[in-house]
């Protein structure tokens, strides 16, 4: 080690064991200021995933109504255009109990009274016409090896099936070797659940469809029992969604570390995608947010267009996806390698309500803890800094008289602190990246939330304001702190996992503080983007997916299958 090097190193070492103090998830506690490549992914062998994947089955069978059963197909393919689809991505439910992602299959849970229910797997044939398009498929040893599910029968058989639940007749295959010995009396589906899917258009068409041409039934949605067990992550799912954040932390300092040779987002955007890639993430969980100076200002920003500044800041808000769990983690960055001052002020105050969040979060606490307590620490630094009139100020014009719980009434309205932080504190991660659960429940042990609290000081906010005398005269108080931090946009969101007693910052490697992130800019900037490789590489099961049978001509099938 030259002399020079380790002084920069000692140096190092001062910053960060002064931040250590004041943060406890310092990530430069151990490490140097470096982009690290992340520890190589989680490795399971056939019986471990198989015994995860019956437990997951056992679960929802045991929350199923006696004599009933569970049918769950395979997603649609999704058009791009014309012939072409999207990337194919299973159905979350059916890939929770198979970890399958071979299209046009589905899987029957019958809970009958028998001890043990009994699951079908509905598998399409190989077919050499279709491989030598689209890849291999699964044999069903394959698929039993995978999913531990032991009764495959041919997809070709789920008609049958359907048939025999719309005629209310005993399930027998052709070949006899597959029947049920009762009739259920309830059908579970995955059916819409949300005022955003109230015609089930949106996720689940085909079974909303399916479950109005059958009668004589009482159907049930299967989504609230997977919503109970997905927002619980096991050991085994706390291991990939570790993984697949353990990504997007590498993802993410390689974006910090080559933001000065970037002139526009997209330049960044790509530094994400690559590792994401080269990680061999399935993809990422949301279309990355890639946003400088006033872009980062738009919630969902993914145009990725503008140029990149020294003088702004740049927000990511990324996530990988790996074996369908994605991260989502969010860092807001000077593309200098320093903040303003006003760019610092507004920081410090989303940092410190991210803390404030955190600290409320443990088992038995509420949803709404660390949310409020998030707001009330973004509301009164925005009162500090004048950007709203005070503490519990309402925007002009929403007023309005409601009961106080005490006879009396008491004025409610629109907060003014929402015109800078308007969306909500946290969201369930998992398979979705706003996953499934019930958030009027409390906090349990193995619980995966974000924290992601933010300030965006839009240029256009103030013009929707009524232009009434009261909001006029709102704006000239607050106009001059509006001038000053215009056109900042600040969101830091890190995935926490609901711990015996507390949380723990799964994102906690990647620097988070104003020092962490500005040593971490200074040192990771002037190092060689390195392309080391993680040891060990891990390559997946693969699986050709197809649904497209309009390139399967008859010339096909008579060259391949002869007939
Ligand atoms: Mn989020």
């Amino acid at each position: 080690m030259k002399p020079k090097c380790f002084l920069t190193l000692l140096c190092l070492i001062c910053i960060s064991t002064a931040n250590f103090a004041a943060s406890p998830n310092n990530f430069a506690k151990t490490e140097p200021f470096a982009i690290r490549t992340m520890p190589p992914a989680p490795k399971f062998t056939d019986s471990e995933r198989q015994t995860e994947l019956a437990n997951r089955r056992a679960k929802v069978v045991a929350a199923m109504d006696d004599r009933s059963a569970l049918i769950l197909m395979s997603a649609q393919p999704k058009i791009y255009t014309g012939d072409v689809d999207f990337l194919y991505r299973q159905e979350n439910n059916l890939y929770y109990l198979t970890n399958l992602k071979q299209a046009s299959s589905a899987l029957v849970l019958i809970k009958d009274g028998a001890a043990a229910a009994k699951e079908i797997l509905f598998l399409p044939r190989r077919e050499p016409s279709r491989e030598t398009w689209n890849g291999r498929m699964y044999s069903p040893d394959d698929a039993t090896r995978i999913s531990g599910v032991k009764t495959i029968l041919d997809a070709s058989e789920l008609d049958n099936f359907i048939q025999s639940i719309k005629d209310k007749k005993l399930f027998s295959s052709t070949d006899k070797s597959v029947s049920a010995s009762t009739t259920p009396e309830n059908i579970y589906l995955l059916l819409p659940d949300n005022e955003r899917d109230s015609d089930g258009m949106r996720e689940f068409p085909e079974e909303y469809k399916f479950s109005k041409s059958l009668s004589g039934y009482e159907i049930k949605n299967a989504q609230p029992i997977f919503a109970d067990l997905r927002v619980i992550k096991s050991a085994f799912e706390q291991k990939l969604l570790q993984h697949a954040i353990d990504i997007t932390i590498e993802a993410q300092e390689r974006a910090m570390a080559t933001a000065k040779n970037v002139r526009f987002e997209y330049e960044t955007q790509a530094e994400i995608e690559y590792v994401f890639r080269r990680r061999n993430a399935d993809y990422w969980g949301y279309p990355s947010i890639v946003g400088c100076g006033e872009n980062g200002t738009t919630l969902h920003y993914v145009e990725s267009q503008g140029a990149v500044k020294p003088t702004d800041l740049l927000l990511m808000d990324v996530g990988a996806e790996y074996e369908h769990l994605t991260a989502d983690v969010t860092r807001t960055f000077p593309v200098g390698g320093k903040f303003s001052k006003e760019q610092a002020e507004i920081y410090q105050i989303v940092y410190d309500a991210q803390e404030a969040a955190a600290k409320t979060i443990k088992p038995g606490a509420m949803y709404y803890e660390p949310q409020n307590a998030a707001r009330r620490v973004i509301e009164q630094g925005l009162a500090k800094l004048g950007l709203i009139t005070g503490v519990g100020a309402l925007v002009p014009g929403t007023e309005q008289q409601a009961p106080d719980g005490k006879g009396g009434t008491k004025t409610v309205g629109v907060p003014q602190f929402t015109l800078w932080f308007m969306h909500g504190w946290g969201h369930w991660l998992g398979m979705n990246v706003h996953d499934v659960g019930d958030y009027s429940k409390p906090f349990r042990e193995g619980m995966v939330t974000t924290n992601e609290p933010g300030i965006y000081i839009r240029s256009d906010a103030l013009d929707y304001l009524p232009k009434t005398p009261e909001a006029q005269a709102v704006i000239a108080k607050i106009r001059p702190a509006f001038e000053r931090y215009k056109n900042i946009g600040v969101r830091i969101e890190d995935d926490m996992l609901v711990t015996k007693t507390g949380v723990e910052w799964m994102t906690r490697k990647l620097p988070r503080s104003i020092s962490d992130i500005e040593a971490f800019m200074a040192s990771a900037s002037k190092q060689t983007i390195s392309n080391k490789q993680a040891k060990q590489i891990s390559p997946r099961i693969a699986v050709g997916v197809f649904d497209r049978d309009i390139i399967f001509t008859d010339m096909n099938r008579r060259l391949y299958n002869g007939k």
